[in-house]
């Protein structure tokens, strides 16, 4: 009974292991290389535990011509020097060759992405679009197959930049510009994190990246660098209430850097650095509770304006598409 429930439990704990925030549902070149690497280490590792307590129990048995055996002094020199020499020298090898820094694959120039973290949140900026960079927040969009560098940098503390399924993490420092170099295998959303401690909200900075094909990226792209619609309605009550001193809408005088663009808010999946999902309700959630949510986030509250402004400013959200 006891040990059904400990049973249990562990799948329990198993289960966290997989899904879209996983090292073990690895879809990135680097990812991929290095849960081979823990896959060798740990079964190879099992086995030389069995075979050395294989060969205790051995020695500690009745006398007989396996002890015999194991007593000589060859066996003590094959198995107790040259062995583990032999094994540690293969896999440092391997895993230097593993782990050697540099771009996935050479040759075609890398798309380049900006990745800036900040308390509590992403600003991510697609540097090599045609029309010039492109700025979004909170989700980061990359074509599979293609080698995508990030520039890694922080505007305030230090931040990690770790998305477990595609590669190992990376610390965001300030004055600096870190590279990381993904090349992704397989189309599908999946979680990153904040992964050093940074302050209030930094358990709740998180975000999506969605590995589409060159075509859908490419696409999505075009249509992201666009401006907003003008004159939508609710445009006139967002402006009005002073989000565009901290909140880009291109195309309209909202120019604020503060805060996430929003020109583009309402197609991305999330809102709060991947907290809420983004619905028409989570709108309207995150003006009236964000803080809440979100507590120590860095948006100011607005309990000052009234219903239909909300209402409004909300709606004018929700077309942001
Ligand atoms: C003083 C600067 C400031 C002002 C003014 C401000 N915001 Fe924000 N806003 C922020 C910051 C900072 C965040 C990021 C919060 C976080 O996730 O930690 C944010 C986040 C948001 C988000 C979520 C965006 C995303 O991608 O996650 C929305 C939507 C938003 N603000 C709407 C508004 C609206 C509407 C107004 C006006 C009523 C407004 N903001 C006024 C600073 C501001
Ligand atoms: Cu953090």
């Amino acid at each position: 009974m006891k040990r059904g429930a400990c049973f249990l439990a562990c799948l329990a704990l198993l289960a966290g292991c997989a899904g879209e925030q996983s090292a073990f549902s690895a879809t990135g070149e680097e990812a991929i290389s290095t849960l081979r690497l823990t896959w060798i280490l740990t079964i190879g590792s099992v086995l030389v535990f069995l075979l050395v307590i294989g060969a205790l129990i051995a020695a500690l048995g009745r006398p007989g011509a396996l002890r015999q055996r194991l007593a000589d002094p060859r066996m003590v020199t094959l198995g107790g020097i040259v062995f583990p020499m032999v094994v540690l020298a293969i896999l440092l090898i391997y895993s230097f060759a593993l782990l050697r820094a540099g771009p996935a694959s050479a040759g075609a120039a890398p798309l380049n992405i900006a990745v800036e973290g900040k308390q509590w949140w992403w600003r991510v900026t697609y540097s090599d679009t045609p029309g010039g960079p492109v700025e979004s927040a909170n989700e980061l969009r990359i074509p599979v197959g293609e080698t995508v560098r990030l520039e890694l940098t922080s505007a305030d503390v230090i931040h990690s930049f770790w998305v477990p399924a595609y590669a190992g993490k990376v610390d965001m420092i300030p004055g600096r510009t870190n590279a990381l170099t993904l090349k992704v295998t397989a189309p599908g959303i999946v979680r990153g994190q904040c992964t050093e401690y940074c302050g209030g909200a930094h358990a709740l900075m998180a975000f999506r990246v969605i590995a589409m094909p060159p075509e859908e990226f490419a696409a999505w792209l075009e249509r992201e660098a666009a401006p907003a619609e003008q004159s939508l309605p609710g445009e006139a009550e967002f402006l009005r209430a002073g989000c565009g001193a901290c909140h880009t809408v291109r195309g309209t005088p909202a120019e604020g850097t503060a805060g996430p663009e929003l020109t583009h808010v309402a197609s991305r999946q999330t809102i709060g650095a991947g907290i809420l999902q983004t619905t028409p309700e989570n709108f309207r959630t995150w003006l009236d509770r964000h803080r809440e949510i979100k507590p120590g986030n860095l948006m100011p509250e607005y309990e000052f304006l009234s219903a239909a402004e909300r209402e409004a400013i909300a709606t004018y959200l929700e077309a942001l598409e």
